[in-house]
């Protein structure tokens, strides 16, 4: 069997060979390739070799169009990390229908919100998932015209793939045909189905992926970052398949105890976390001795990573942690740290295929160490929100991203985050992070987490106030107050300390783990 694939040219750009649907390149080469007995997934419910996922992928396509789906059909997937998370995302694509993969911890009233939006043809579903879904359902004037429950039993998603045929050729496409939706969920308003194209996985996979990260063949990858976000879908199915290497899927919540399980089972050689887990999974080594010897090399975004812990997790476990900026709109991550080349602190240097400018209000550029709003340029970038040409024009200009980050770059190219652009804070006319000011905090002892914004003051000037959570056993007071103003004052420009503190049990936080700041903000004005 002859397969032509992706290939780089001279100049760095990927040459598409024509007809180009992006499933084949990440799903059939692998026959083509030999690689029909490697495992391709593994979880708790078994493996899956290359040959079983090429072949659930085409029995997933064939179900797709004996359902009588038109090409750019979108399929809404409420789906669990599971091998038939890749058959219904890949066997759309080659079906020519447009997969639309959503968080799975949403609530009714958000999934009858994108079903609407979506006008999705077909819903698929996890069981796990039922009661949010089928409430979302049973208020719709207008209901997806196929359901598809991803289970085993009669009627399952299983049943119709037993009965479908192994094989589907795909569709012809091209590098900028619509390919896959994500939602992407702002501070205010609704989510945005930002709409990528067939071409976009294999960028991020090639430049990222391979380029800056140095995914390979033999390499296991395990996200605790679900499939459904951007990053995840990087991290634990782009990546692994376009080099013919292994995923490692976990079903349920990641936690500490879930995640070194999952670790010491599987033996991944690459670990996909965020900031907050890599949080927890430090207090829980204080009591868990867990083997994380096949791990080579961690990875961390969808929020800045402190560097206290950076440091910590190096000092624990002897591994280092590349943090990188990515996005739903740009669909992975287009600035990162390197091995041998790590800054703590920093999001890292530019992944090649990508443009960064810092630029000020009037969008010039600003210079080295000045904080700006970053604006990048790539080609895995979301061609504009589904209906939605206001936010489109707001963060799609031309080819131009507008990220809604404040970022400074230093005389060396490392980016540093300061927070997003509406939540900088100016204290004394100086700007000033928030998250450099929770970085300092969380570097306490007592200070589990910690978020800052700006609060006036009686003179209606903008003074950072912090809300923090403290570690186990220790209490809020006057002194541990005192005692947290000078810490600040010793480690940051004066005037950056928080002059008002609230300690609470947890933070406010979306979905996907972000602090949100607006409603501190809120509240503090009460
Ligand atoms: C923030 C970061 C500082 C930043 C994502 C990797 O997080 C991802 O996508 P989202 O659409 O959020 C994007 C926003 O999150 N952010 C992400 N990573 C970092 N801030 N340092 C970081 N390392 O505000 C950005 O605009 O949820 C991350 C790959 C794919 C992704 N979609």
């Amino acid at each position: 069997m002859s397969f032509e694939r992706v290939v780089a040219a001279a100049d760095g750009e990927l040459v598409f060979p024509p007809g180009f649907n992006v499933a084949t390149q990440f799903i059939d080469r692998h026959l083509a390739e030999g690689r029909g007995a490697k495992v391709a997934i593994r979880s708790e419910r078994g493996d899956v070799t290359y040959a079983g996922l090429v072949a659930g992928v085409n029995r997933c396509a064939n179900v797709l169009a004996g359902l009588g789906t038109a090409r750019g059909d979108r399929l809404l997937m409420v789906v669990k990390d599971s091998a038939e998370f890749f058959y219904l995302f890949w066997g759309a694509i080659k079906a020519g229908v447009v997969p639309v993969p959503v968080n799975t911890l949403l609530r009714a009233k958000d999934y009858a919100y994108m079903i609407a939006n979506s006008g999705c043809a077909v819903l698929a579903y996890s069981p796990e998932f039922a009661p949010e879904v089928e409430a979302a359902l049973a208020g719709l004037a207008e209901r997806p015209a196929h359901v598809l429950r991803v289970e085993d039993g009669p009627g399952g998603l299983a049943a119709a793939l037993a009965a479908a045929s192994p094989d589907f050729t795909a569709v012809p496409a091209s590098p900028t045909d619509e390919c896959f939706w994500l939602y992407s969920s702002g501070s205010t308003g609704h989510p945005k189905g930002a709409v990528h194209l067939h071409r976009d996985m294999a960028v991020t996979s090639h430049f990222y992926g391979v380029q800056t990260l140095g995914v390979r063949e033999d390499d296991v990858c395990f996200s605790a970052a679900k499939l459904f976000f951007a990053y995840g879908m990087g991290n634990g199915m782009t990546f692994p398949l376009w080099v013919g290497a292994t995923s490692v899927l976990l079903e349920t919540r990641p936690t500490p105890e879930s995640t070194f399980a999952t670790i010491e089972r599987f033996r991944p050689t690459l670990y996909f976390g965020v900031p907050t887990l890599y949080g927890t999974q430090l207090q829980a080594l204080e009591r868990l001795q867990p083997d994380l010897g096949s791990v080579r090399l961690c990875v961390s975004a969808g929020e800045a990573l402190p560097a206290d812990i950076f440091r910590r997790w190096q000092e624990r476990t002897g591994l280092v942690i590349l943090d990188g900026i990515g996005s739903t709109e740009a669909l992975h991550i287009f600035i990162s740290n390197r091995v041998g080349e790590i800054r703590p602190g920093s999001s890292g240097r530019l992944v090649p295929g990508y443009e960064a400018v810092v630029v000020d209000e009037d969008d010039r550029e600003v210079p080295a160490g000045e904080p700006g709003r970053l604006v990048i340029r790539g080609k895995s970038t979301a061609k504009y929100y589904w209906r939605n040409p206001e936010k489109t024009a707001d963060t799609m200009r031309g080819d131009w991203l507008n990220t809604g980050d404040t970022y400074y770059r230093d005389a060396e190219g490392y980016f540093y985050y300061c927070g997003r652009s509406d939540d900088m804070l100016k204290v004394g006319g100086i700007w000033c992070s928030p998250f450099e000011i929770e970085g300092v905090l969380i570097e306490h002892p007592a200070v589990i987490e910690a978020a800052v914004v700006g609060t006036p003051d009686a003179e209606g000037l903008i003074k950072p106030e912090a809300w923090v959570v403290l570690a186990e056993g220790r209490r809020g007071s006057d002194a541990l107050e005192d005692e947290l103003r000078q810490h600040c004052k010793t480690r940051m420009a004066p005037y950056k300390y928080p002059r008002h503190f609230h300690f609470v049990e947890e933070l406010p936080k979306t979905a996907t783990g972000k602090i949100q700041r607006f409603r501190l903000r809120r509240s503090g004005q009460e």
